[in-house]
């Protein structure tokens, strides 16, 4: 049974974009949600150039180590391996996870998006260390998201499969707890915090939703 790797505290997970960032350094964003509970970084970027991508990559690897954040890097597998990224997050139009797999050994993580049962059930088996899963609810932040999938997709993938699920797409504080009652591990957000005039007040809202859900079920 494939139940991911051990010890990564996916609960809030931040995903980055400069574009919605409101010209903020990305560092400072990461930073500041460190400090109010967000557990892992993705670094997304759609529009940089290789060269801008690789230097914010080092940089945010820097920070994240310090910060004791996981850092993952999304679409690029020879970034992640060049900064030393602890994984990667692969878009179901990216490198296949198998073939990812095979690059990167077996210690790196590999985050996988799905939206359908199907999807979640192939991750697994070919060896995704956790899923994202979404979009749950509308969102502004990916044009070319699929249409939302709501909650249930969430619940149906959760009892399919045993590796650690990511809710993504359209959470905020008002809806995290939801996706965590749900059966996800942790939500994933853009907008919620980097689009926020406080990220950091954003963060610390969305990790006690969170917080509480987890508590709720577990007792
Ligand atoms: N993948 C599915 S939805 C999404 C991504 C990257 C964007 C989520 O952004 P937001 O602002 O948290 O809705
Ligand atoms: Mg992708």
């Amino acid at each position: 049974m494939n139940v991911g790797k051990p010890g990564i505290d996916y609960r809030l997970y931040l995903v980055t974009d400069r574009d919605l960032s409101c010209g903020r350094p990305l560092e400072k964003l990461v930073r500041q949600s460190a400090a109010a509970g967000v557990t892992a970084v993705q670094l997304r970027e759609k529009n940089a150039t290789t060269r801008q991508f690789i230097e914010q990559a080092f940089a945010l690897r820097k920070a994240s180590a310090e910060l004791g954040l996981t850092f993952i890097i999304n679409d690029r597998v020879d970034i992640a391996l060049a900064c030393r990224a602890d994984g990667v997050h692969l878009g179901q139009s990216d490198m296949p996870c198998a073939l990812a797999r095979r690059i990167v050994g077996q210690d790196m993580i590999i985050g996988v998006s799905v939206s359908t049962v199907e999807e979640a059930v192939e991750a697994e088996a070919i060896g995704a260390d956790y899923l994202g899963v979404g979009p749950l609810f509308a969102t502004l932040t990916k044009p070319d998201a699929l249409p939302a999938t709501g909650l249930s997709v969430l619940r149906n993938i959760r009892r399919a499969v045993s590796v650690p699920l990511v809710g993504i797409g359209g959470i905020t504080y008002k809806n995290g707890g939801e996706v965590i009652r749900a059966g996800a591990d942790g939500v994933a957000v853009v907008s919620a915090i980097v689009s926020s005039a406080d990220p950091e007040a954003a963060a610390r809202a969305l990790r006690a939703e969170i917080d509480e859900a987890l508590r709720a079920a577990k007792s």
